[in-house]
């Protein structure tokens, strides 16, 4: 047994520039070796991962408002976790759940059913990555309507894979060059209330009747699924105008579409509830979870109504290492750690404390446009005031003055103008705070200067 590893410091502390020295090296040596293709948000290494820190090779303590894009939301180190792999890989890593089966499987796919918004009978099937999983609804809505069609939205993400891209909204990187993607994909407006041109309190009801004339224009009895994530992520943590999933359920049922909730990002208690649909009460037909389920491990499934679940003939789906055992053990772990409840309790307080930090630069920084999100997914945009004209070298400069201070903060949206937090939820609210300080004061000093 290796002797266990002193806790990571839970404090930022900045030992080297960032990156430092050694970090420099092995990115040197990466370069030399890895694709140029993947990007990467701070040329960091890390050394360890653990509650809001990572450590670099250097010896930097650099705060967590990342999570790996929302994965490690119990926790890089979590115990519970820790406990149920080690477990797993003493009896066995591997079988292919399509030639052995194991219980762990079916016990992540028990849990899903259970959890998931809906009191219907359900099934769950499970994959690895979120774009395995948007991939694998649509086979299922496609078999269970016979019916070719689906419909996305403005600022939607859903993957890196062929049919995920043709499904994603934004070009540039995801998409271009790597045409021709498949066809019959149309997208819709989305509820984003800030830029909704006739003003954000006519967002959902214009957006709605943008979705069915779309449907008329096309036939709506040629769609087989309509697909939202509840809270946009890598589009601009947008959350829809409220209203807007509710009234997409009721066309989806007026048309018979199978009504699909991709809450990769979303999903697994980021929002403060389990799901993020439950803040509106709204129940898809399928709903797609991946990132935090596993707790760092590649895990994803889509769980929903037995009758869609089953359409598909056995053998139909499947995959290699689709929940895999180490995977599945991983998510018994995330289970454990979200049943008393106090990391959806985290989540809220987490929103809160951010909150009051961000909210009052809406007045003291022109360029600040708007604070949104839910939970500990929460974000800031910039852009010209008046105009709304996106302001992406704000977000640049700030996500920059940030890194330099050891805080991980990511950008994202359509124009890159946003910055977004997705702290794993086990962050103590020191650090917390701290990141937080750091952050406001480079909005501040960062918005002086636009
Ligand atoms: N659906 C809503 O957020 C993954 C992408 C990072 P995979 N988001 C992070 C990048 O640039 O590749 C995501 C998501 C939503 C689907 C996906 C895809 O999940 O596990 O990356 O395939």
């Amino acid at each position: 047994m290796a002797t266990p590893l002193a806790p990571v410091l839970q404090s930022r502390h900045i030992a080297h520039s960032i990156p430092g020295p050694r970090s420099r090296e092995l990115q040197e040596h990466r370069d030399s070796q890895v694709t140029s293709a993947f990007g990467a948000a701070l040329s960091v290494f890390i050394d360890r991962a653990e509650g809001g820190i990572l450590q670099d090779v250097d010896g930097n303590r650099i705060i967590d408002f990342a999570s790996g894009i929302a994965v490690t939301s119990v926790g890089a180190t979590n115990a519970f976790v820790q406990a149920h792999v080690a477990a797993q890989l003493d009896r066995f890593t591997h079988t292919c759940f399509m030639v052995t089966e194991y219980e762990g499987f079916t016990e992540v796919c028990r849990w899903l059913n259970a959890h998931t918004p809906g009191t219907f009978d359900k099934r769950t099937a499970l994959f690895s990555t979120g774009a395995e999983a948007v991939e694998n609804a649509i086979k299922i809505a496609r078999t269970f309507t016979g019916r070719p069609n689906v419909l996305v939205f403005d600022e939607a993400y859903h993957g890196r894979s062929l049919l995920t891209m043709a499904m994603t909204a934004k070009e540039k990187p995801y998409k271009q060059g790597f045409g021709p993607f498949p066809e019959q994909i149309f997208r819709a407006p989305n509820a984003a209330p800030l830029r909704w041109p006739s003003g954000a309190e006519n967002a959902a009801a214009e957006a709605l009747a943008a979705v069915e004339a779309i449907l008329a224009e096309n036939g709506p009895e040629t769609f087989a699924a309509m697909v939202i994530e509840p809270i946009q992520g890598e589009g601009g943590f947008l959350v829809p105008a409220e209203g807007f999933l509710a009234g997409l359920r009721a066309i989806a049922d007026a048309h018979g579409i199978v009504f699909v909730m991709d809450e990769i990002q979303a999903g697994m208690g980021r929002t403060g509830t389990l799901f993020a649909s439950e803040s509106e009460g709204v129940v898809a037909d399928l709903i797609i979870t991946a990132k935090a389920l596993g707790g760092g491990l590649p895990l994803s499934a889509v769980t929903g109504r037995t009758e869609l679940l089953n359409a598909v003939p056995s053998g139909g789906l499947g995959g290699t290492y689709a929940g895999n055992p180490l995977a599945c053990a991983a998510a018994l772990g995330v289970f454990e750690a979200f049943a008393d409840g106090s990391l959806l309790a985290n989540a809220a307080a987490i929103e809160s404390i951010s909150r009051s930090h961000l909210e009052p630069l809406l007045d003291s920084v022109p360029v600040v446009a708007e604070v949104r999100g839910r939970g500990a997914m929460l974000a800031v945009e910039f852009a010209d005031p008046g105009t709304l004209a996106p302001r992406p070298d704000v977000a640049k400069a700030v996500a920059a003055a940030c890194h330099a201070a050891g805080v991980l903060v990511l950008v994202c949206g359509t124009f890159g103008n946003v910055i977004r937090l997705l702290p794993p939820l086990v962050i103590g609210t020191e650090l917390l705070e701290d990141g937080l300080q750091v952050l406001t004061a480079a909005i501040e000093e960062q918005g002086a200067a636009a």
